[in-house]
């Protein structure tokens, strides 16, 4: 009987060297994942909850930013296509009359009964008055609580008078009859502050000392939208301070200058200077007046201009 040897399992059927087999190995390792490649490409591609789940993924995962963040626009904002050039006029005196020497003037306006109105500020000696409009003589004066520094007023609703406090972000309801304060109400602004109201339709503006202007619904007094003053050539303007509505566009003090404002209240756009420097040149001042300020429309055409302690208020007519 023929016994042959029996072959072992680890035997190779045919001979090959060490270096042919890493070779073969890195062939099968390629090909693997050349497989593996393709398969996961297909899978994404013909799968969307793989798509999706790939790009949360990216989504998540985070990537170190290749620049700081911009902190200011680098560009300055847009100009309307159809851009407003700004224009500088004057005025026409009509006639003067007396100022109470102790007015700091903060708001003025006529009201619908023919009533000039004033409002004074200072903490403790803040008051909202009735002006003679023939004679210049306060007709009735109510002084309001110290803490609060009286601003701009405007003719509300319901025959309430709505005045401004400075850094008290209180609006003062007034009633229009004894010039007492009824109620309040809070408000926020750009700058914490309030300066100038006057209306806008049935809404309100009110400028806070800075460049914006916001418009507030005139039954809840919320805002509504605001929009930033600026020339025609983009610079904005800042310290708007006592407003008044003429015309459809809205009239601004700027707060130390001896100029009006007319501004456009869809774009902002300051569409005319008005130049009072020589209604009461600076040079000729007392010590004791503080700055131009405070605009109140009597009728179509004719404004009443004054400052802040100053001697006279001025019947003027603006150039056209
Ligand atoms: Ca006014």
């Amino acid at each position: 009987m023929e016994i042959s040897a029996p072959a072992t399992a680890s035997e190779p059927k045919s001979p090959s060297s060490p270096s042919s087999r890493r070779s073969r190995s890195l062939k099968v390792l390629i090909l693997a994942t050349l497989a593996a490649t393709l398969f996961a490409c297909l899978y994404i591609k013909y799968n969307p909850n793989a798509q999706e789940a790939a790009a949360e993924k990216a989504l998540l995962t985070p990537t170190k930013p290749t620049k700081e963040p911009t902190k200011e626009p680098t560009k300055e904002p847009s100009k309307p296509s159809n851009p407003i050039t700004t224009h500088t006029k004057g005025y026409t005196l009509i006639s003067t009359l007396p100022h109470s020497r102790d007015s700091f003037t903060q708001g003025l306006f006529y009201s619908s009964t023919n009533r000039l109105i004033e409002s004074c500020g200072l903490y403790g000696k803040s008051s909202i008055r009735e002006i003679d409009i023939n004679t210049g003589d306060v007709i009735k004066n109510n002084v309001i609580e110290e803490k609060y520094f009286a601003e701009g007023v405007v003719e509300g609703k319901n025959n309430q008078f709505i005045m401004l406090t400075w850094k008290e972000s209180t609006g003062l309801l007034v009633d229009s009859s004894d010039l007492t304060v009824t109620s309040k109400f809070g408000y926020r602004t750009h700058t914490s502050e309030g300066w100038g109201i006057t209306n806008l339709g049935d809404d309100y503006v009110v400028s806070d000392g800075s460049a914006w202007l916001f418009v507030w619904d005139g039954v809840t007094m919320e805002e509504k939208r605001r929009f930033k003053v600026r020339m025609s050539d983009g610079k904005y303007v800042r310290f708007l301070n006592e407003l008044e509505f003429y015309k459809g566009d809205i009239l601004a003090n700027i707060w130390y200058s001896d100029i009006i404002i007319r501004i456009d209240v869809e774009t902002g756009i300051v569409k005319t200077i008005y130049d009072f420097k020589s209604l009461w040149p600076s040079h000729e001042r007392s010590s004791l007046a503080d700055c131009f300020n405070g605009i109140a429309v009597l009728d179509d055409d004719v404004l009443m201009v004054t400052g802040k302690l100053w001697p006279k208020m001025y019947k003027v007519k603006l150039d056209d």
